[in-house]
């Protein structure tokens, strides 16, 4: 979907003349600067091949210092600018929505350094997210953040999108473990916050106004945080449930019973394990038969991944073994296995994390990442499964129908939905029964139109659904004070 596909103009921003290749020659060394029509394919179009930009030009620094020189250019020029992570964002906010120049944080990708004694780790923005995990591994820490793009998101990604992903309920969101960034303004001007202190109260926590600002406010080149003991004992349980009510019952005794060991609990419905099952074409980890790929997957309504991270095996298998026997006597569970190895482990997180990828296994896919309140969050689900069908807009066997099927599945320990309506084309008609339906139906039960995805360039237009009046002015004066050229990510976020 490229910018003429909705109403937007291109801002008055100057175009790229010779003069500023010239002076980006003056900062960077040639391999450093891309101009190659297909070279610049991959930056253009986001992770879902959804959005697609026309940007001439990306830039790949490998200094702070080289981002504010370019950084103090572009806002003198007014040359409109995205910043680019591991460009994994799933609301078209990576790519750049005209010619905007892409400024690729590839380049910035070291660890600076780990206090082991405190478990502060200070690193580049571009460090990507399992690398940086890894590294951890080995001094027996863990990053506070797992998401299923760990493999190729950026941490600066992670941060500037305050990414909350399946470790959550246990390691809270990046508003609380950054203790410290460093940040590139758009006039060039280098805020260095990177403090590595749990406590610092001496005036506004500057930070917290880029953690989840999307590439508007500033880039950020640093990032500080505290990164906690990595547990010794980690369990899996991936369990088949007959209800949603139960889904909840489950999730209301996994937080009771497993309390402090209790560190991820996610929820899929039947449908987005069939998606798993079709593209991973494997077998169902609740699959009694010889069967493979759809045919694996057993008739239960819903399904939850719960993990446990402790100190202790024998302690936590034990407590994980009661809380089995207690859900499955009072039929809140019907069926379950346990993972029994770091391969079983990994097994079953894939039957969660590919969801993502299954979703657009058929050419497309409309997402909605939505805060709800657990008693209403699968309504939404059924409600938009009703409205495609009643619109006759979707089938799974039917392929003149645009939609395939919506799939709800997520973080319900973060009262977080996914909402994934797989498509065979993208469609104005099934957009328009999407949107703003969707919205409307989170605003009615107040809960957020984005939980953990951003805005991007998919929901520019939808905050007033999740903000307040005041609260938008208050975010757009931020915007106008930092970036009075608007030259940072134009048509996105506010
Ligand atoms: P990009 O996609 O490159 O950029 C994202 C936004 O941040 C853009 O607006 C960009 O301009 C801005 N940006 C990037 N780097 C910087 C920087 N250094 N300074 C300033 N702005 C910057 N997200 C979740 O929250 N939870 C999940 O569980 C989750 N699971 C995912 C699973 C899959 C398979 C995929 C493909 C995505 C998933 N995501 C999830 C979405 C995405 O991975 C996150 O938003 C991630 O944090 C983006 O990081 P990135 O480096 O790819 O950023
Ligand atoms: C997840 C990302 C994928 C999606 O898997 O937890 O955040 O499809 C999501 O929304
Ligand atoms: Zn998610």
């Amino acid at each position: 979907l490229t910018a003429d596909k909705y109403n937007v103009k291109r801002g008055n921003y100057s175009t790229i003349n010779d003069d500023d290749l010239k002076e980006f020659n003056s900062i960077l060394s040639s391999n450093q600067i891309i101009t190659d029509s297909n070279d610049l394919i991959g930056f253009n179009q986001d992770w879902m091949k959804k959005y697609i930009g026309q940007s001439k030009l990306v830039l790949k620094p490998k200094t702070t210092d080289q981002i504010s020189k370019i950084l103090s250019y572009c806002n003198k020029r007014k040359l409109a600018i995205v910043p680019q992570g591991g460009n994994t964002g799933l609301v078209g906010g990576s790519v750049p929505v005209f010619d905007e120049i892409i400024i690729s944080l590839s380049n910035l990708n070291k660890i600076r350094s780990f206090d082991e004694m405190s478990g502060i780790l200070k690193l580049d923005s571009g460090v990507i997210l399992e690398n940086a995990d890894n590294f951890l591994s080995e001094k027996g820490n863990i990053f506070p953040l797992d998401l299923g793009a760990k493999g190729s998101c950026f941490v600066g990604g992670n941060v500037a999108t305050n990414a909350g992903g399946l470790r959550l309920l246990k390691y809270g969101s990046l508003h609380g473990s950054v203790l410290g960034l460093e940040v590139v303004l758009p006039d060039g001007t280098i805020l260095d916050s990177m403090h590595s202190l749990r406590k610092d109260n001496t005036g506004y926590d500057l930070k917290q106004l880029f953690i989840g600002s999307e590439g508007s406010l500033g880039i950020i080149t640093g990032v500080s945080i505290l990164c906690p003991a990595r547990p010794k004992s980690v369990n899996i349980a991936f369990l088949g449930l007959n209800s949603y009510e139960s889904v909840k019952k489950c999730f209301q005794t996994a937080r009771s019973d497993l309390s402090e060991i209790l560190s991820a609990f996610e929820f899929m419905d039947h449908d987005s394990q069939l998606l798993a099952a079709k593209n991973l074409n494997s077998i169902h980890p609740l699959c009694q038969e010889d069967k493979i790929g759809i045919d694996s997957v057993p008739n239960y309504p819903f399904y939850v991944l719960i993990e446990t991270s402790g100190s202790t095996k024998e302690h936590d298998d034990e407590k994980l073994e009661k809380f089995l026997e207690k859900v499955m006597e009072n039929e809140t569970v019907i069926d379950g296995t346990v993972s029994q190895d770091e391969a079983q482990l990994k097994t079953l997180w894939t039957w969660r994390e590919s969801i993502a990828e299954a979703s657009q296994q058929f050419g497309g896919v409309y997402k909605y990442d939505v805060s709800l309140p657990l008693d209403s969050m699968y309504s939404l689900v059924e409600a938009v499964q009703k409205r495609l069908n009643d619109l006759n807009l979707s089938s799974t066997t039917d392929n003149s129908k645009p939609v395939y099927e919506a799939v709800g599945y997520g973080h319900i320990g973060d009262g977080n939905l996914h909402l994934n309506v797989a498509v065979r084309e993208y469609s104005k008609d099934v957009e328009k029964a999407l949107e703003p339906f969707v919205y409307e139906f989170v605003a009615k039960h107040h809960g957020s139109i984005s939980a953990e995805h951003g805005l991007g360039f998919q929901k520019k237009n939808y905050i007033s659904y999740s903000k307040s009046e005041v609260e938008i002015k208050m975010i757009k004066d931020l915007k106008d004070h930092y970036d009075p050229n608007h030259i940072l990510n134009p048509y996105k976020y506010i």
